[in-house]
């Protein structure tokens, strides 16, 4: 009785110390196992007491309980400790000073691209016209037939065109938008839209982009005359190239278009002047135009003895180009974003 008594309080002397000095819930769910887990020092004790006098048995089970019950106290107590603790590093750990600047995350910039065709588009919207849009891959019908492009037509190797199928293509200009727009039109006067948006012809010059912008426009209604072409042309010109640009219509040919013409701006580097830019010239060329065949009229759903219309095309890198002075194209398809911050 003695000595176990002796041990009892040499155990809970121990295990109170060792709770008071750990430091992790893992020491601590360890210590209630080599306390009061199977082999656990407290139930070791308790083995023994089969040693003692049914008298002394009682009053040493009661002290054993006692020594248990604090010890689930403290141990319980501990825990709560050390969960408060833990919590307390996170909070620490988790803290964050919302006086500290903020980081500023780099910002990109427009593309001159997107840049000179929103400008573009804002021109002609302010003339009454709206914006038309249609598919990139595109049937032949609408890419060749419609536009006056029968399969035998000798101006279809002008184009070097992308086919998926015999009748399935990347569309090489935008006119078949305007054609399936005058399709859905009919018979509704005027039909006055433009029509942005990539296309694209195959080119073994390493200077051309197999993908490129165009920006075509198309104005039919009754009367529509080439001296209406002429004005709105030279209305775009002045807002894209500076009030003081002239215009000059050069003869010359599409299949979609009978009279067709060349437009030459007067140059917006020398004034006309002649310089480098124009080759002394004096004058660039910006865009194809014509009167639209009647032929086209006729395959839009339109009577060409009724109404007659213009129609224009112009390459919107090369008006990028000519715009802001950019030498090489590629420069406009590489996205390094030092040059793209330029504009
Ligand atoms: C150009 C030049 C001349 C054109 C023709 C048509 C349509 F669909 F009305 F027939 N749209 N665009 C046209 C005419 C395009 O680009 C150089």
């Amino acid at each position: 009785m003695i000595s176990l008594k002796a041990e009892l309080e040499r155990i809970n002397k121990e295990t109170l110390h060792k709770l008071d000095q750990l430091k992790t819930m893992e020491e601590l769910q360890d210590l209630k196992v080599k306390v009061m887990g199977k082999k656990g020092s407290l139930t070791a004790l308790l083995k023994q007491m089969g040693r003692l006098s049914p008298e002394e048995r009682p009053i040493m089970g009661q002290m054993v309980n006692e020594v248990r019950a604090k010890f689930e106290e403290a141990w319980e107590a501990k825990a709560k400790q050390l969960d408060q603790l833990a919590l307390s590093a996170r909070l620490e750990e988790e803290k964050i000073d919302i006086t500290l600047p903020g980081i500023r995350l780099p910002k990109g910039n427009q593309h001159p691209l997107s840049m000179v065709i929103e400008e573009i588009e804002d021109i002609f919207l302010g003339m009454g016209f709206t914006i038309a849009e249609g598919p990139e891959i595109e049937t032949d019908y609408y890419n060749f037939e419609a536009l006056n492009l029968p399969k035998d037509h000798p101006a279809r190797d002008m184009q070097d065109t992308f086919f998926i199928t015999e009748d399935i293509l990347l569309r090489t200009q935008t006119s078949p938008v305007q054609v399936r727009t005058m399709e859905k039109m009919k018979p509704e006067l005027p039909v006055k839209i433009i029509a942005p948006g990539k296309v694209f012809r195959h080119d073994d010059d390493a200077t051309h982009s197999p993908m490129f912008h165009q920006v075509e426009g198309l104005l039919v209604d009754r009367g529509i005359r080439m001296s209406d072409l002429k004005g709105i042309l030279l209305y775009f010109s002045r807002q894209m190239f500076g009030e003081s640009r002239e215009i000059r219509l050069r003869p010359s040919f599409f299949p979609f278009t009978e009279p067709s013409a060349e437009v030459d701006v007067s140059c917006m580097l020398c004034g006309g002047e002649g310089c480098r830019l124009c080759k002394n010239t004096g004058w660039i060329e910006i865009l194809g135009s014509g009167m639209v065949h009647p032929r086209v009229l006729e395959m839009g759903g339109y009577n060409p003895q009724e109404v007659t219309g213009f129609a224009f095309g112009m390459g919107v890198e090369r008006i990028a180009m000519l715009k802001y002075g950019i030498e090489d194209m590629r420069l406009l398809f590489d996205n390094d974003i030092r040059f793209l911050k330029q504009f």
